[in-house]
């Protein structure tokens, strides 16, 4: 499975966003890593480098920034320009408060992050795709937009925007050549639960405790499998979850 051309990841900096990285680049992608922590994302970056020889232009920049996600990736320098996949990953859950108790300040970053940053990258960069008749939006959605669990209103209603938002823009974009998929999982383990929880890495370990979660690198392996059917194959939506979960609440543990 070859990539050629630039694949843009926001988010690159954990988690899914940096093992999507590492699956392109490993695929032989140029890579446009954004996230917040440029530090991070310099040592992504010198990874990529030093396992694949991979060229990475690094951008820090906060998704929720409208001018400086429009600005920055709508004009990335030279081939990073023409980017050929955006992985939409960047995002974070926060809180599991019941609603009536919830945190507002959450309610906005988990909107302001999910939805509008999504909607940000997605408005800066899919015009040069239009303009080049090929490209491939890979939104990273979740269960959380098929399915709704006490505590999750607000990221759950995120999710759902991103799954509308994905089939929406596979309808505007219709007979562009440009293709629009989800790619939507269960548990996962990674930065997330510990982010949601305030940096309370004992409630973010008891998540997966006594369950097999599914893995960074899982997600990555099938976003590079959207990412490499033939150029007349859109795969619309994959919901990938663990073997010991069945539902968002429903899981086995031993
Ligand atoms: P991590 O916390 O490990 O990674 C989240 C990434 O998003 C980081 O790179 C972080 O970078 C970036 N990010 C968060 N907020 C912003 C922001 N405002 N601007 C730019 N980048 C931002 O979590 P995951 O890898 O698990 O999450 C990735 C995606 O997967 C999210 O959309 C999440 O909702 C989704 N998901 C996760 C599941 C799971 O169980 N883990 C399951 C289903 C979906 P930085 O902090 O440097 O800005
Ligand atoms: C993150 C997975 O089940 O906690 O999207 O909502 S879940």
């Amino acid at each position: 499975m070859k990539i050629n051309g630039t694949v843009l990841v926001t988010g690159a900096t954990a988690g899914i966003g940096e093992a999507c990285a590492h699956a392109f680049a490993a695929a032989g992608a140029r890579l446009v890593l954004t996230g917040r922590r440029e530090e991070r994302l310099r040592v992504v970056a010198n990874d990529l480098r030093a396992a694949h020889g991979t060229e990475s232009h690094v951008v820090a920049l906060d998704v929720r920034d409208r001018e400086a996600v429009l600005a920055t990736l709508s004009s990335l320098p030279g081939e990073f320009g023409a980017v050929e996949v955006l992985v939409n990953n960047a995002g974070l859950g926060r809180g599991m408060d019941k609603l009536f108790a919830g945190d507002p300040d959450g309610w906005d970053e988990m909107v302001d992050t999910n939805v509008k940053g999504l909607l940000y990258a997605t408005r800066a960069v899919t015009p040069g795709m239009v303009e080049r008749g090929r490209g491939h939006v890979i939104n990273i959605g979740s269960v959380a937009g098929h399915e709704v669990y006490p505590g999750g209103a607000v990221y759950c209603a995120t999710k759902h925007a991103v799954g509308a938002i994905t089939r929406g823009l596979r309808m505007d974009l219709l007979g562009t050549g440009v293709r629009v998929s989800t790619v939507d999982p269960g548990m996962v383990e990674t930065e997330f639960s510990v982010v949601r929880f305030g940096g309370d890495r004992e409630r973010a370990d008891s998540v997966y405790r006594g369950m097999t979660p599914l893995v960074a690198a899982d997600i990555a392996d099938t976003v590079l499998w959207v990412a490499t059917r033939p150029a007349h194959v859109n795969i619309d939506e994959i919901i990938i979850k663990p073997t010991d979960q069945a539902s968002a609440t429903l899981v086995h543990r031993s």
